[in-house]
């Protein structure tokens, strides 16, 4: 069988921590589970002088190839341009963008060395699959180095409009970057939109659609949209199981029958999370019958710290907490419970089916994850209502969940009020037509629509070789 290997900035570790947050270590180590294959990228570890690596281990059916960073490319290629430039442009958030040269001239050594260290594992008939926006230069250093393999890239966040993206001063080397691709992939129709016009104005599009030459070796790049998905059966297996674990009869235990609203976000200024705040206070201050009637959990692991926008926000929410429940708590009763730490995965699907409502309301999102576990994690007799960000490019798929736009405060409150007290019939009619998209467009889907689209640029490459 063609071996499979997935390129990203971060490899989780079978040895780490089985809490990691985050939806590309998620969705890669669900496909690569299935269909087995390598893992290579950066091992979290940081180092004075040349980095070392990669590193080889075993688990199952996945090799885990790791390397090292320095210090430098730490602070300049992670921190600064893929988090500080790139990151808040592709969520339009431009308040929190900076752009400086080193930082970029940094992120293309860093795709250099990622190639340098890549190359002496592949075999002629690997199926190379490069994840997100850190290692958009990846095909063309490989390519460069003589890699003929099929390479394709796939973007976890939103691909920005065209008068975003033109924000970065290096936009145009990167959607040039991009061409050495095969197949370049995407969440939603929308960001397939944008790149197509990006294209097009560089006249590197065919007018109509993404498919162009690419110079390297003469194969055609196909861009397409392969939405994520999750493992259905897994949320569901593992939300049923975990009604008994300490965390969550502690949990179910506090809430003294009140009705919960969950959330849970990655520690990012996406995730909306100021902005849910100040929603759920509106909800108390709009329908007081709430007041002593809900509680709002909020989980937020911590990510990205020494970004200072990511230290800067930790702290907000731990001030805007303590003003909601200074406001309102009651001697019986916390209004939020903000857990500034993560939890394991079972646990969390036991938190999910516990809960009345699931807020998923980033001002910007690639897909989000959260909202398909918390939909999958629901009793089917009784399931819980999301309330989803218009913004989130998982709202392309689910309109049946309450749609809302994040900003608006005051609309967000209501589709809270009207979650918590929608009929049954309503949730469960609105809750089947949901997971069935859930597992139409699941993380075997996402992985097979994927790995076909690379086998079959592989047959056409052959064909066009001379
Ligand atoms: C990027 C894009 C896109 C969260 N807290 C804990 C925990 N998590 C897990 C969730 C979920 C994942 O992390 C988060 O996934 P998201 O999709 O919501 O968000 P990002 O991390 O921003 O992911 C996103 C995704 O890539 C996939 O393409 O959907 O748009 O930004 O699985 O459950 N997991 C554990 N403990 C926690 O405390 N174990």
């Amino acid at each position: 069988m063609t071996r499979l290997v997935n390129v990203s900035n971060r490899v989780a570790l079978p040895s780490g921590s089985s809490n990691a947050a985050g939806g590309l270590a998620v969705g890669v180590l669900a496909a690569l589970r299935e269909h087995g294959g390598i893992w290579f990228g950066w091992n979290g570890r940081t180092v004075k002088g040349e980095p070392a690596g990669p590193q080889l281990t075993q688990d199952g059916n996945i090799t885990y190839a790791t390397i090292e960073l320095s210090e430098r490319s730490h602070e300049l290629y992670y921190n600064g341009f893929a988090n500080t430039s790139l990151w808040p442009v592709c969520h339009y958030l431009l308040g929190y963008f900076r752009y400086e040269r080193r930082e970029f001239d940094e992120y293309r050594r860093v795709n250099s060395l990622f190639a340098r260290k890549l190359i002496p594992l592949l075999r002629p008939d690997d199926l190379i699959w490069v994840h997100d926006y850190h290692l958009i230069p990846l095909a063309s250093e490989l390519r460069r180095a003589g890699i003929n393999n099929p390479i394709g890239f796939f973007l976890h966040v939103p691909f920005p409009a065209l008068e975003m993206l033109r924000v970065l001063p290096v936009y145009q080397q990167l959607l040039r970057a991009l061409c050495a691709y095969d197949v370049v992939g995407f969440h939603t129709p929308r960001d397939l939109r944008c790149f197509r016009d990006a294209l097009d104005s560089q006249g590197l599009g065919d007018g109509a659609g993404a498919d162009r030459r690419n110079h390297a070796n003469g194969a055609r790049m196909h861009a397409d949209v392969f939405p994520i998905g999750i493992d259905v059966d897994e949320c569901q297996q593992l939300a049923m199981q975990t009604g008994e674990h300490d965390h969550v009869k502690r949990m179910v235990k506090h809430l003294h029958g009140r009705q919960l609203l969950i959330g849970v976000d990655r520690l990012d200024y996406s995730k909306g999370l100021e902005e849910r705040f100040q929603a759920f206070t509106r909800l108390l201050e709009n329908y007081p019958a709430n007041r002593n009637q809900v509680s709002y959990i909020q989980v937020a692991p911590k990510t990205r710290t020494g970004v200072r926008a990511y230290d800067d926000i930790r702290e907000a929410l731990e001030q805007t907490a303590g003003q909601i429940n200074g406001r309102f708590a009651d001697i019986d009763w916390v209004p939020v419970r903000y857990l500034n730490r993560a939890f394991d995965r079972a646990t969390l699907m036991g938190f999910f089916r516990e809960s009345s409502v699931g807020l998923v309301t980033p001002v910007r999102d690639g897909m989000n994850l959260v909202v398909k576990e918390f939909i999958a994690s629901q009793p089917l007799y009784d399931p819980g209502m999301p309330v989803l960000s218009s913004l989130a490019g998982a709202a392309h798929e689910l309109s049946d969940a309450i749609l809302v736009n994040p900003y608006d405060v005051d609309g967000v409150a209501d589709a809270m009020h009207r979650a918590l007290n929608m009929s049954e019939g309503e949730r469960r009619e609105r809750h089947s037509s949901m997971l069935a998209v859930l597992r139409r467009n699941d993380i075997t889907a996402w992985r097979t629509r994927f790995v076909e689209a690379l086998l079959q640029a592989q047959g056409q490459n052959q064909t066009a070789d001379p």
